[in-house]
């Protein structure tokens, strides 16, 4: 049985060479992007058994896909290729001094398709942990109907639940994401969100009041450069970032719930959680790529010996 399952879009990646705007860049490196992806490879690798689900389509990209989840050593057996739609796509730059522009291929693409007949019912009942984004339930109404009986049926197997929002505003609008994230924030038993997107949220209530009222036991707040917080009703602790040359910030949040989960599927105290996901994050920070930089144990233990490294 896998520990972890998640499900979302994974889409094939064309980052422009390292410097270059999409505008001007003529060489792209190919890779996978999409959260929960992201995720499931940086848990293999910290040596986590974990299946991930969802639909690509018949094509090149999908093929890539399985064949490098496949070597990450994910199950992929609930991955389902869609006769018809097609696999989507992320292509980004990710230029050192001024914003990133993404472009998105994703509307119309097989993983819009996912439904609740999708689901890897056996191996969600028989995980520890359920963790999915609302990025997966923004994708189309048979997506998050997905989402929401996953989490109901992982509940009531006794497996936790985690939730990132992960707020992207191309794919919702506000008003949207606020009803999305109020409805599957009540599955769930904890929250990993970003400091930013707490704010379009929560309208102003004190982000882990907000979804303490929802019966979420622990909330985790990610404010970038500033460090992360875990909150439960009773007690608030806090981690600064360890400090590296900024390469490509896309990918920190899914590296830091990464690394917090590793910790917490171990067993491991707050400070330890909050520690591994500043290190995991650090890492995935400096290096070219959404997933790219997602350490194996080995490396995240001698960042984490570094000790001095790490501001807090
Ligand atoms: O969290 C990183 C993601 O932004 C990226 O991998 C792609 O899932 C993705 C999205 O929808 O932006």
């Amino acid at each position: 049985d896998s520990e972890v399952v998640t499900f979302g879009e994974p889409m094939a990646l064309l980052l422009a060479e390292r410097d270059l705007p999409l505008d001007a860049a003529t060489g792209f490196a190919w890779s996978i992007a999409g959260a929960e992806s992201n995720l499931a490879i940086g848990l293999a690798r910290l040596g986590h058994a974990v299946a991930y689900a969802g639909r690509v389509g018949d094509d090149v990209f999908g093929a890539r896909i399985r064949r490098e989840l496949r070597a990450e050593g994910i199950d992929v057996s609930g991955l389902i290729t869609d006769p018809e739609l097609p696999t989507g796509l992320l292509i980004r730059d990710s230029p050192v001094d001024r914003p990133i522009t993404v472009h998105y291929r994703r509307s119309g693409s097989a993983s819009t398709a996912y439904s609740v007949d999708d689901l890897p019912g056996t191996a969600i009942r028989a995980a520890r942990l359920l963790h999915l984004t609302g990025i997966t339930a923004a994708l189309s109404a048979s997506s998050f109907q997905a989402c929401k009986t996953a989490m109901i049926m992982a509940r009531g197997a006794g497996v936790t639940v985690t939730f990132d929002p992960n707020l992207r505003l191309r794919l919702a609008g506000p008003d949207e994401w606020a009803r999305i994230v109020d409805e599957l924030a009540r599955h769930a038993d904890l929250i990993f969100v970003g400091a930013d997107e707490a704010t379009m949220i929560t309208g102003g209530v004190p982000t882990e009041k907000w979804f303490f009222e929802r019966g979420v036991g622990t909330v985790v707040i990610k404010d970038g450069g500033n460090g992360a917080v875990e909150h439960t009703p009773g007690s608030s602790t806090a981690v600064g970032v360890r400090r590296v040359p900024l390469v490509d910030p896309v990918g920190a949040g899914d590296a830091f719930n990464t690394g917090w989960l590793s910790a917490w599927l171990r067993g491991l105290p707050v400070d330890r959680r909050l520690a591994e996901g500043a290190a995991v994050a650090s890492l995935v920070v400096a290096t070219h790529g959404d997933a790219i930089g997602l350490p194996d144990a080995a490396t995240r233990d001698r960042v984490l010996a570094e000790g001095a490294d790490i501001d807090r």
